[in-house]
Formats: C-alpha cells, sequence, structure tokens
C-alpha cells in the first residue's frame, strides 16, 4: 500500500513538472516588448565608384526583438530593400533620428527603407519566419556611371534562423 502511494505521488510530481513548463512556454507575453538585440548595417560607397553594405550578411533569430540601426556614411541615398525579410517579420516601428535624437516614428508594416546620406533610421522587430534570403538590395541609380548601386555591388543575405 505504501509502495503504490509513493508510485502515484512520483506520477503526480512529474505530471506537474511537466504542466508548469508546459504553461510556461505559452505564455511568452509580448514579444515586441523584449530588451532589443542591437545590430548595425552601414550604406558605403562612393558616387561613381562603388556602393555596398557594411556588413552584407545580417543574422536573426525568430522571437526575438531587434533594433536594426540602418547608418547612411556614403555621398548617396540608400535603400534598404528586402521583399522576403519584411515579409518574415513583425515590425515594431521604425525611429528616424536627428543628430541622436528621436524625431519620428512609424508603426505599421514596412516593406523598404530609404536613408539619405549622413542620417541614420532604426527599425525594430521581431522576425516572425526563419530562411535565407537574398533580395537585400538597393537599386537607385548611380548618377556618374548610370548603373543600380545593386549591378556596383550593393546585395546582401539576411538569415534568420
Ligand atoms: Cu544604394
Amino acid at each position: 500500500m505504501i509502495k503504490k502511494n509513493f508510485k502515484s505521488l512520483k506520477v503526480l510530481i512529474i505530471l506537474s513538472i511537466l504542466l508548469s513548463t508546459h504553461s510556461f512556454s505559452e505564455k511568452l507575453g509580448d514579444l515586441t516588448r523584449q530588451k532589443p538585440i542591437e545590430k548595425s548595417i552601414i550604406f558605403m560607397g562612393k558616387t561613381g565608384e562603388n556602393h555596398y553594405f557594411k556588413p552584407n550578411t545580417l543574422n536573426f533569430t525568430t522571437g526575438k526583438l531587434y533594433k536594426l540601426k540602418i547608418l547612411n556614411k556614403s555621398d548617396s541615398k540608400h535603400y534598404f530593400s528586402s521583399n522576403q525579410f519584411s515579409k518574415a517579420i513583425y515590425t515594431r516601428k521604425v525611429q528616424v533620428l536627428k543628430n541622436d535624437q528621436k524625431i519620428s516614428e512609424i508603426k505599421g508594416n514596412i516593406s523598404e527603407i530609404e536613408v539619405f546620406p549622413q542620417n541614420t533610421v532604426e527599425w525594430w522587430f521581431v522576425p516572425i519566419k526563419t530562411g535565407i534570403f537574398n533580395d537585400l538590395m538597393c537599386l537607385v541609380k548611380d548618377k556618374i556611371s548610370n548603373k543600380v548601386h545593386a549591378d556596383m555591388g550593393m546585395i546582401g543575405t539576411i538569415i534568420i534562423d
């Protein structure tokens, strides 16, 4: 009789542990209100010579909140444009900065962002889908070479795992 009670107590303990971890994993709350992980991408290059993303590969993980700083340190305007990436994330907001001060917040779905020379924009988002996206590019036309920036090297890859 005592042995049997011990056995059922064991089963009860194991069950309660399983149930508590199960309910914990279902209560992640508001994913857009986590502490953001900061990442940066810089628009580089010189009109007539080259244009590129630094780095040209970005890595993210689903379910985490990211603050991606997009900095334009070149002499031309550029686009951060990846159709596949924009469909694999949930955007919390885009913040526009001026002299390191916030001057605007944009909310809603964002498909691409253009940043003008010497300016910075922050894209706050949570990746919701995994994938390797090779369509990061800028299609602005170079005023001297007449080629689009993507053909002059401004392409990149975004990996979400
Ligand atoms: Cu460009």
